[in-house]
């Protein structure tokens, strides 16, 4: 990594937010790439990440360092969505009930833009309720599902059961993804796909829509 990203990271870390979003300007107007931008940042959040665990940093730590990683995120926004013209087509996305995390599902709605497709964010801590009131106000082709902790996880497949009850299961695709969540447990709650990463989700969804 250069220098100029191993700073954003090390300032990330620091949850320095105004540092990170002068440093991200400074690369783009140097030309350099998104996604390798977005390294930099991932790297920074990643230390974090290990520090959290470790128990050497504490949630508030975390949150000024998150808070860093989405204004990063936001200057480079642009950049990660340039693309498509006419949507591909429509995607419903939201962190499920109970839970907070928000990074990994705002980089699944920025890489499905750029791909092209038009996205509707709901936020976090989005009910079963909601989601359907969404489906049924947008139709949307695809409902787009995070979740960051093994206690949201079971809300994955509250928001499936709730489109079954609502005779709506087959009227769109259900995908989902997040950290905890794997290959098994979307074939265990019915969904669609699960996808790793916020560029293969990206693809996933265009491919569910287009074929
Ligand atoms: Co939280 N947290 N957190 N946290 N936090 C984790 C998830 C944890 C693994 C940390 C740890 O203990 N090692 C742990 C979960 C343990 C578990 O359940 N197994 C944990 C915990 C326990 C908690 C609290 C309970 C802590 C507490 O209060 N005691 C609490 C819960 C709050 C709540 O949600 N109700 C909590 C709070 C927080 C903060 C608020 C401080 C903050 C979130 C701020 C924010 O999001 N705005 C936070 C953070 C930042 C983390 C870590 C450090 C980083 C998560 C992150 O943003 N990663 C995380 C540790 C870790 O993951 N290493 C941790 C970067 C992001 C790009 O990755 O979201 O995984 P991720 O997204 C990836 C893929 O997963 C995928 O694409 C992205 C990459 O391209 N992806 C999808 C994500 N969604 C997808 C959807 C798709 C497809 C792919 O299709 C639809």
């Amino acid at each position: 990594m250069n220098e100029l990203l191993q700073n954003i990271s090390e300032k990330l870390q620091k949850g320095k937010m105004p540092e990170v979003v002068a440093l991200t300007e400074q690369a783009v107007s140097e030309g350099l790439d998104a996604s390798d931008i977005l390294n930099g940042l991932l790297d920074g959040m990643g230390v974090i990440g290990e520090k959290f665990k470790r128990n050497e940093v504490f949630v508030p730590e975390v949150l000024i360092a998150a808070r860093a990683m989405n204004a990063g995120l936001d200057v480079i926004k642009p950049l990660l969505e340039e693309q498509g013209i006419e949507p591909v087509g429509k995607v419903i996305i939201g962190t499920v009930k109970g839970d907070l995390h928000d990074i990994g599902k705002n980089l699944v709605r920025m890489m499905m833009v750029g791909a092209g497709l038009e996205v509707i964010d709901l936020g976090v801590d989005v009910s079963p309720e909601k989601y359907i009131a969404a489906v049924e106000e947008n139709n949307p082709d695809i409902i787009a599902m995070s979740a960051l902790l093994t206690t949201t996880m079971p809300n994955m497949k509250a928001v499936i059961d709730a489109l079954e009850e609502k005779g709506l299961r087959d009227k769109v695709k259900v995908m989902i993804g997040g950290a905890p969540v794997t290959d098994n447990f979307a074939e265990e709650i019915g969904a669609d796909r699960y996808t790793v990463d916020a560029a293969s989700a990206a693809e996933v969804a265009k491919e569910l829509i287009l074929n």
